[in-house]
């Protein structure tokens, strides 16, 4: 079978309760425990970022204060995340999903990190290879536990209708669909291997591209694994809200479901490529159409590491920073952060970034504020410490601010253009 965009099988990996599996590994009496763990502020009991699965069961849920937790359960652990310059530390939880990232880059070269606890894997190559080498027979839900395929009941359906279709049925693309069960074989085996690897559990999703793989991922929590059939995508799509796919969650798809007056991705359907165009505009349009048809031709990247490295400081409300001395501490703070990350990197990836971008928000008044970014390129003799990141900061926000007196609520640092040093 030739391959095309079109008859990929692209894998989304999200690890379950990752900060959770995280500090259960760290102190193994915590599990089987309900656990939470909690953003330093000490607020209330702190805010809660990951919740396992015995809490949730309890009704714990992310985004509620400790405090609240405890009264859902009052036996739920709050472990929290370490801090250091007044900000999160989150180094064990990143070193975390690297060490996870390694096991699944030996079954691809096409890895894809998409977040601390994310990968994307297209496996085609693989699913080919295994294809040309067994018996479609040996396809068993024995060899994929805890497999579900969207559409069906069980996943033995799923496996009997891609048996009995075996020819050319409309609608049902039987080849790809098989495809996808030798995709689901091979992940399990994945899975199998990160866990006996690392210790950490993790859920897939399994379609023919990056944007129904990551929508089914999460279909099937936790350890799980859910497969999406071509011919399930219409099913899925009739009561899926727009807003819970990929692009679609932001500003973006709140535009689209105005003009347009629709909710569900199914009633994208009835739109011309034509329509949807002139309603949003020639590039959106084309994507839309696609992606109302489950067709979305993004490739995965082969990449690793990060393409950039940042870390940022909110500072609303009480916090937001109103003369120089403070402005300067915190700049030094995350400069010094900075530094402490580009070492590792360049330790681990041997790169060193060619350009600092530093964003920043000012209140101008109560309810007014303004965002603004400035980039700064590294001279071959500047050092790459968290000084220099800070006077260098300093100078690009007095620069946009224009003379006035900032009050700062929020700072980015980004470190760009990370090339072999
Ligand atoms: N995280 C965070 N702040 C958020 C969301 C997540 O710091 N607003 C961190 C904590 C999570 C980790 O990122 O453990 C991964 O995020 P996920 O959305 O994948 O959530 P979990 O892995 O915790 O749970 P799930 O099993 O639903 O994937
Ligand atoms: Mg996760």
């Amino acid at each position: 079978m030739e391959t095309t965009r079109e008859n990929r099988v692209v894998v989304l990996i999200d690890m379950d309760c990752f900060y959770c599996q995280v500090e259960e590994k760290l102190n193994p009496e915590l599990k089987g425990k309900p656990i939470a763990v909690v953003q330093y502020n000490p607020w209330k009991g702190g805010g809660i970022i990951a919740v396992n699965y015995v809490a949730r069961a309890m009704g714990v849920t992310r985004h509620m204060r400790g405090d609240e937790a405890k009264d859902k359960c009052p036996e739920i652990q709050l472990p929290s995340v370490p801090c250091h310059r007044g900000k999160a530390d989150i180094t064990k939880y990143r070193d975390a999903g690297k060490e996870v990232a390694r096991v699944l880059q030996r079954f691809t070269p096409l890895l894809e990190r998409a977040s601390i606890d994310e990968a994307y894997l297209d496996i085609t190559a693989a699913v080919q290879h295994r294809l040309k080498s067994i018996n479609t027979s040996a396809i068993s839900v024995e060899v994929m536990p805890n497999t579900f395929a969207l559409g069906y009941e069980t996943l033995a359906e799923f496996i009997s209708d891609v048996s009995r279709f075996g020819g050319d049925c409309m609608e049902f693309d039987c080849e790809h669909a098989m495809s996808l069960l030798v995709g689901a074989w091979i992940v399990s085996e994945i899975r199998e291997a990160v866990y006996r690897e690392t210790g950490y559990q993790c859920s897939a999703g399994i379609a023919h591209n990056k944007i129904l793989a990551k929508l089914v991922c999460g279909m099937n929590k936790p350890n799980k694994q859910t497969v999406l059939p071509k011919h399930s995508i219409n099913l899925l799509y009739k009561s899926l809200p727009i807003k819970k796919v990929k692009h679609l969650g932001g500003k973006f798809g709140d535009h689209v479901c105005q003009v347009l007056s629709v909710k569900l991705m199914g009633e994208l359907q009835t739109f011309t490529e034509r329509e949807l165009q002139s309603r949003l505009d020639e590039k959106n349009g084309t994507w839309l159409y696609n992606i109302a048809r489950g067709v979305d031709l993004e490739p995965v990247q082969a990449r690793f590491n990060p393409k950039s490295i940042g870390c940022c400081k909110q500072l609303r409300g009480k916090s937001a920073l109103t003369d120089l001395m403070s402005l300067k501490k915190w700049l030094r703070d995350l400069g010094d952060e900075i530094e402490d990350r580009l070492e590792k990197d360049a330790l681990e990836n041997n790169r060193n970034p060619k350009q600092m971008v530093v964003s920043f928000s000012l209140q101008l008044s109560e309810g007014r504020d303004s965002s603004s970014s400035r980039s700064y390129n590294f001279a071959p003799d500047d050092e790459l410490c968290g000084e220099i990141f800070a006077a260098k900061a300093l100078e690009l926000l007095l620069d946009s601010a224009e003379g006035c007196r900032p009050k700062v609520i929020f700072i980015l640092f980004q470190m760009k253009k990370l090339i072999d040093a």
